[in-house]
């Protein structure tokens, strides 16, 4: 049985990630069938609670203020549409329930109690709860706590070395100690990155090598293909190959066996046996339903077929006793 380890040294992940690709699939399965359960797919499902008009510049982002896009700024969601959401995300089969917003960071104010009300209403159906609210406190990652938030999302999207190629309004260690937070506030850390950025291979080992070694490895991982969107810098960027997702997903599974490996943006573009191969390589997770946060997502009839042409079955939500309501 293959350890886990947090103490993985960049040349080993450099040895990792450029075996040749077959072998690379091949090892990862192995460490999939050591850790999870095969043929398990958590279903995962988002909404954007309040969308556009942020302050940031990630050259990625279509919500950034800073850029012309189609996206209609938007004030934070009221609670009865949160619900209604999470109600439909669960009855079409999804186990965890994601709320984005377009925040540099939480505000201790009349939205945040919202967010919290919101994180607790969707805990009580049974649900698997997370946000991605931008950089928190410890005391605002404890307040989610306490309203039964399971996991938060803070990704760290490419390397220390060219995250400053894509946004200069944060660093990596604003981000790092947000995850920091997080973790000592006993929530799960989902947290991956974006590949197709303009980045070198080197920059997606460099990421993965971070991820694999902090104290704790992320419970999730997303492994988000670039979506170009119009108006945003990236806008021109080339779309990354099946062979590109499959190398960073079966690397993730090899340096954090027990985290849930998400196929995350980029998806819609994949035909199914393109989805297969990254399943193949070790991915467990995606998302599902109509939309990302603001970009279309895969048909949720055409996922449901696809779980059953691959024997795939959506995975029960995973939550620990003191965080279900009764
Ligand atoms: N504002 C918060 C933050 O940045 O942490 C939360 C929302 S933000 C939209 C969440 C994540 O979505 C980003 O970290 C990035 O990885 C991903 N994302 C945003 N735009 C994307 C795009 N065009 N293609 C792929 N992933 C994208
Ligand atoms: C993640 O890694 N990818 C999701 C989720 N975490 C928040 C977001 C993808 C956003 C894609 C662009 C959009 O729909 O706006
Ligand atoms: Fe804002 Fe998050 Fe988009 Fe960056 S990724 S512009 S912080 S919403």
């Amino acid at each position: 049985m293959s350890d886990i380890r947090n103490n993985w040294t960049l040349d080993e992940v450099r040895e990792i990630y450029n075996m040749p690709l077959m072998e690379l699939a091949f090892r990862a399965s192995v460490v999939h069938r050591e850790h999870q359960a095969t043929g398990e797919v958590q279903v995962c499902t988002l909404l954007s609670i309040k969308t556009g008009g942020c302050p940031e510049d990630c050259s990625y982002c279509p919500q950034s203020a800073r850029y012309n896009t189609e996206i209609d700024p938007a004030g934070l969601l009221p609670l009865d549409e949160v619900r209604e959401a999470a109600q439909k995300a669960a009855e079409s089969g999804s186990t965890r329930f994601c709320m984005g917003a377009a925040w540099r960071k939480v505000r201790n104010n009349k939205d945040f109690d919202q967010v919290l009300s919101m994180v607790s209403e969707v805990n009580d159906m049974g649900m698997e709860v997370c946000a991605t609210l931008g950089m928190l406190t410890p005391e605002q990652a404890l307040r989610l706590k306490e309203a039964g938030l399971t996991a938060y999302n803070h990704n760290l999207d490419t390397s220390e070395n060219y995250y400053s190629r894509i946004i200069t309004t944060r660093t990596y260690q604003d981000r790092l100690e947000t995850i920091s937070h997080v973790q000592k506030a006993k929530i799960s850390v989902c947290s991956g990155g974006i590949i197709g950025l303009g980045e070198a291979h080197e920059d997606r080992l460099n990421m993965l090598h971070t991820l694999a070694t902090l104290p704790e490895h992320p419970e999730s991982v997303p492994v988000n293909a670039l979506i170009a969107v119009e108006g945003t810098p990236m806008e021109n960027q080339k779309r990354v190959s099946v062979w590109e997702m499959m190398r960073m997903i079966a690397t993730a599974r090899i340096l954090m066996p027990k985290a849930m490996v998400r196929l995350s943006a980029g998806r819609v573009e994949m035909p199914m046996s393109e989805q297969a191969l990254c399943f193949m390589a070790g991915a467990n997770s995606i998302f599902a339903g109509e939309k990302l946060l603001t970009t279309s997502n895969n048909d949720i009839d055409e996922d449901k077929e696809m779980f059953e042409l691959l024997g795939l079955k959506p995975r029960a939500a995973h939550k620990t006793k003191e965080s279900v309501a009764v």
